[in-house]
């Protein structure tokens, strides 16, 4: 999943892209690098950041989501946690909505259940303006776990089958750097709890600087490159099926070794779904 911000204020990019046609050339480079989906968003989710007007949110993706639907030649989805930007995105032409919330807006689930369209459905702590402030779990994994149980369950209820769901742990959302390591280390059991395809979104997250110890200094948002690859490559070698990046280039490079030492590996009888990407494709 290649990420399209059309916001002034995203923590690594933002600004870049608040132009529609520079947002619409950057979708399309990333379809072009190998994006199977493009994910885009208007309102930034970064800690301390706060909400968006729904206009304003569908100002800006509206004219972006209708011509990458069009010309990129991959799914379109719309990063919002707002009903009706929601709609306006589905009716330019996306067909997945990406809820940061899970569905706190109490019409989403039946919208998206209306229009049969992809869901993922992600775990916050609290809201992005807070989120950061002492987050705290007794034990991470088995509470974003139940969670995810339970937002699929009712996603199902409003009309959503499993085929159109994925769950996403929400790496950095209300999460200390030790709480995303450890979601990323037990992949496999958030994933058995949450019982469809995960997605996760490590990419250039503050969690990845760290790489030299949790105590060690941090890396400056432009030096995660090299960190957020090797997120990736663990994520989808542990359960994950999806990858939500800026820079697709390399996370196709690595998708593509995957699959080739997969390939190679004939005793493997039973190959993790990791290994065929595009789930939102099938
Ligand atoms: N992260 C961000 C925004 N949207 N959606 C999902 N499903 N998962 C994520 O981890 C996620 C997201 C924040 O990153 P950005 O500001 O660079 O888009």
């Amino acid at each position: 999943m290649g990420i399209v911000n059309v916001t002034p204020d995203s923590f690594s990019d933002g600004g870049l892209f608040l132009d529609p046609g520079r947002a619409v050339e950057h979708g399309l480079a990333l379809a072009a690098a190998g994006a199977a989906i493009l994910d885009v968003g208007g309102e930034s989710t970064r800690p301390g950041s706060h909400p968006v007007p729904a206009e304003e949110q569908r100002r800006r993706i509206v004219p972006v989501i209708r011509r990458l639907a069009a010309e990129a030649g991959v799914p379109v989805s719309v990063d919002t946690s707002d009903a009706s930007v929601a709609t306006a995105a589905l009716e330019a032409g996306a067909t997945v909505v990406n809820d940061v919330t899970a569905g706190r807006d109490r019409e989403m689930l039946a919208l998206v259940a209306a229009a049969s369209a992809g869901y993922v459905f992600m775990h916050m702590q609290g809201t992005p303006a807070t989120m950061q402030v002492d987050p705290r779990y007794d034990d991470v994994v088995a509470e974003v776990g139940a969670f995810l149980a339970e937002r699929r369950a009712a996603a199902n209820e409003a009309g959503i089958p499993d085929d159109d769901l994925v769950a996403d742990p929400g790496l950095g959302f209300g999460k200390t750097a030790a709480h995303s390591l450890t979601l990323l280390a037990r992949l496999g059991d958030v994933a058995a709890a949450a019982g469809v395809p995960v997605l996760v979104g490590p990419s250039r997250k503050a969690f990845l600087g760290v790489a030299g110890g949790l105590a060690g200094p941090m890396l400056p948002v432009d030096e995660r490159r090299e960190a957020t690859l090797a997120a990736v490559v663990w994520a989808l070698d542990h359960g994950a099926s999806m990858v939500r990046v800026h820079d697709v280039a390399p996370a196709v490079e690595a998708v593509r070794l995957l699959g080739a030492v997969a390939a190679a590996t004939p005793t493997d009888p039973d190959p993790p779904v990791s290994w065929r990407p595009a789930v939102v494709n099938a």
